[in-house]
C-alpha cells in the first residue's frame, strides 16, 4: 500500500485543521515549504512520512531530552496502560511524582498536576492573584507563557513567529492588566512597579529565554527580579515549563541559586505526554481549591499514563545527574562546529547557549532582548532551516525558538551535524554575497 506523503496529509489537513496543524509553529510557515509529517521517532532520529530520517534537534520543543521512544519510558508506558487509562480519582503515582517534584525543586512545597504549559501558567497567575488580591502581572516582550489570554501580550514563540505577539480576541481589560518590559531591564520594571504601586500581583518570567530563540538573563537580573518583589509584595514565578528539568535536576533556579515563589513546568515532566504542573510555597499553594478559594481543575489533571511517562524520565534524571554534564558538552561540540563554519564563511552572527539550549541568530548583534532578537534576517534564517533540512537535520522551523539537544546523539551525529552545518552556512554565505554584488 502506497502511503499518503507529507505534501498529500497537508493538502487533506488544510481542509480539517486550520492551517493543516494543531499548532502553529509546525506549519513552517516561517520558513516555507511544506511542514513534514512525522510517522516515528528513536533515540536522535525523527522519520517522516516520505521515509526521511532526520537528526532532531526540536525533541517536541522540550520534552525529549532522553531521546525519543526510551526503553525505560516506553516500558513504564506500556505497565501503566494495563491498569485502564483514566480514573479521574487521585493515585498513588499523583504523590510520587508530586514528592519527586518537590524534592528536586526544593522551592517548591507544593505543586498541583495539570495537562499542558499552558494551564500551569494560567493557574499560576490566578493563584497570584487570589493570593495578593491584586490584578496585573508584569510579562517580558518576546516572552511566551502558553496561549492564556493575559499572556499574548508582546508573545514569543508561534505568536512572534506568526507576527501577532498580541492577538486578536484577547479582550482590551484583559491587556490592560498584562505589564511588559524588555527582557534583562530591571530599570523597566521598576518604573513598571512604580507606576502601579500595591497593584501588581506578579511578575512571571522565563529564566532562561527559549522562546525569542536562546536568550540569556544579564548577570544581577534574575536576581534584581526577585529583591524588585520581595520590596513589593509581588509573587515572583518562574516559568520553567522549556528550562525545568533540562538546564540542572532543579532547572534555572539551581543554575542560578534563585528561589521563585511560584514555578511552573510541562514538557519533561511528561515525558511527552501531556503534563504540566506549578508549585511554590506552602502558604501561596494552600490558597488553591479545595485547600483554599483559588479554583482550578482539570479531568485529566495527573493521567496516570502521563504521569507514568513523566515519573520514568525524572526519576532517570535524578538518578543520573551526571547527564547534564554530557548535555551540556553535546550541545558545545554543536555551537562549536557552528562557530568554526561561520569562521570558514567570514560569518559572524551570534549564538546563544546555555545547558542543553542554544540558537543562532542571524544577526551580528548580541541577543539579550526580543529587540535584538528581531534584527535577525529571517530571510536567511529560512534558507539556512532548509539548506540543513536537505542534509538530514530537522531545526525548528522558527528563528525565534530555541533548540533543545538530548542524551541520544553519538559520534557519527555529531560529524553530521558539522559537515551539515559546514555546508548550510556556506550557501548562507554564498546568498550574501550574491545579494551585495545586486
Ligand atoms: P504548552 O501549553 O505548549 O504545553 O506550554 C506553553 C509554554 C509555557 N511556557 C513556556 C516557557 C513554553 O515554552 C511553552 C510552550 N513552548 C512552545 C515552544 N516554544 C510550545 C510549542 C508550540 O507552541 O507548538
Amino acid at each position: 500500500m502506497k502511503y499518503p506523503t507529507s505534501q498529500q496529509l497537508f493538502e487533506k489537513a488544510v481542509q480539517y485543521i486550520p492551517g493543516g496543524v494543531n499548532s502553529p509553529v509546525r506549519a513552517f510557515r516561517a520558513v516555507g515549504g511544506t511542514p513534514l509529517f512525522i510517522k516515528s521517532a528513536k533515540g536522535a532520529y525523527i522519520f517522516d512520512e516520505d521515509g526521511n530520517r532526520y537528526i532532531e534537534l526540536i525533541n517536541s520543543w522540550g520534552p525529549m531530552i532522553l531521546g525519543h521512544a526510551h526503553p525505560l519510558v516506553q516500558q513504564a508506558i506500556h505497565k501503566a496502560v494495563e491498569d485502564s487509562f483514566s480514573f479521574g480519582a487521585p493515585t498513588r503515582k499523583e504523590v510520587e511524582m508530586a514528592e519527586l517534584i518537590c524534592h528536586m525543586v526544593p522551592s517548591v512545597e507544593k505543586v498541583r498536576m495539570v495537562n499542558s504549559g499552558t494551564e500551569a501558567c494560567m493557574a499560576a497567575i490566578r493563584l497570584a492573584r487570589g493570593y495578593t488580591g491584586r490584578d496585573k502581572i508584569i510579562k517580558f516582550e518576546g516572552c511566551y507563557h502558553g496561549h492564556g489570554d493575559s499572556f499574548l501580550i508582546a508573545a514569543g514563540s508561534g505568536a512572534a513567529t506568526m507576527g501577532i505577539p498580541d492577538s486578536p480576541g484577547v479582550t482590551q481589560g484583559t491587556a490592560n492588566d498584562t505589564l511588559t518590559a524588555p527582557f534583562n531591564d530591571l530599570n523597566a520594571v521598576e518604573e513598571l512597579i512604580n507606576a502601579n504601586e500595591d497593584n501588581i500581583a506578579a511578575i512571571i518570567v522565563e529564566p532562561v529565554v527559549g522562546n525569542m530563540g536562546c536568550v540569556l538573563p544579564e548577570p544581577g537580573f534574575l536576581e534584581g527580579l526577585r529583591q524588585l518583589c520581595n520590596k513589593h509584595g509581588i509573587v515572583y514565578i518562574f516559568d520553567e515549563v522549556m528550562t525545568g528539568f533540562r538546564l540542572a535536576p532543579g532547572g534555572a533556579q539551581e543554575l542560578f541559586n534563585i528561589q521563585p515563589d511560584l514555578t511552573t513546568m510541562g514538557k519533561i515532566i511528561g515525558g511527552g505526554l501531556p503534563v504540566g504542573a506549578y508549585g511554590g510555597k506552602k502558604e501561596i499553594m494552600d490558597c488553591v481549591s479545595p485547600a483554599g478559594k483559588v479554583y482550578q481543575a482539570g479531568t485529566l489533571s495527573g493521567n496516570p499514563i502521563a504521569i507514568s511517562a513523566g515519573l520514568a524520565t525524572l526519576r532517570y534524571l535524578y538518578e543520573h545527574p551526571e547527564i547534564y554534564q554530557q548535555l551540556e558538552q553535546n550541545t558545545r561540540r554543536i555551537t562549536e562546529g557552528i562557530r568554526k563554519a561561520l569562521a570558514a564563511c567570514q560569518l559572524n552572527f551570534t549564538i546563544n547557549q546555555i545547558g542543553s539550549m542554544y540558537s543562532l541568530f542571524f544577526t551580528e548583534k548580541p541577543v539579550k532582548n526580543f529587540s535584538d532578537a528581531k534584527t535577525s534576517d529571517t530571510q536567511l534564517f529560512a534558507l539556512y532551516f532548509h539548506e540543513m533540512l536537505k542534509r538530514g537535520v530537522y531545526l525548528a522551523p522558527s528563528q525565534f525558538e530555541s533548540l533543545f539537544v538530548s542524551a541520544a546523539l553519538s559520534e557519527e551525529d555529531f560529524l553530521h551535524l558539522e559537515q551539515a552545518n559546514a555546508e548550510a552556512l556556506a550557501v548562507v554565505a554564498e546568498r550574501i554575497s550574491i545579494m551585495s554584488k545586486r
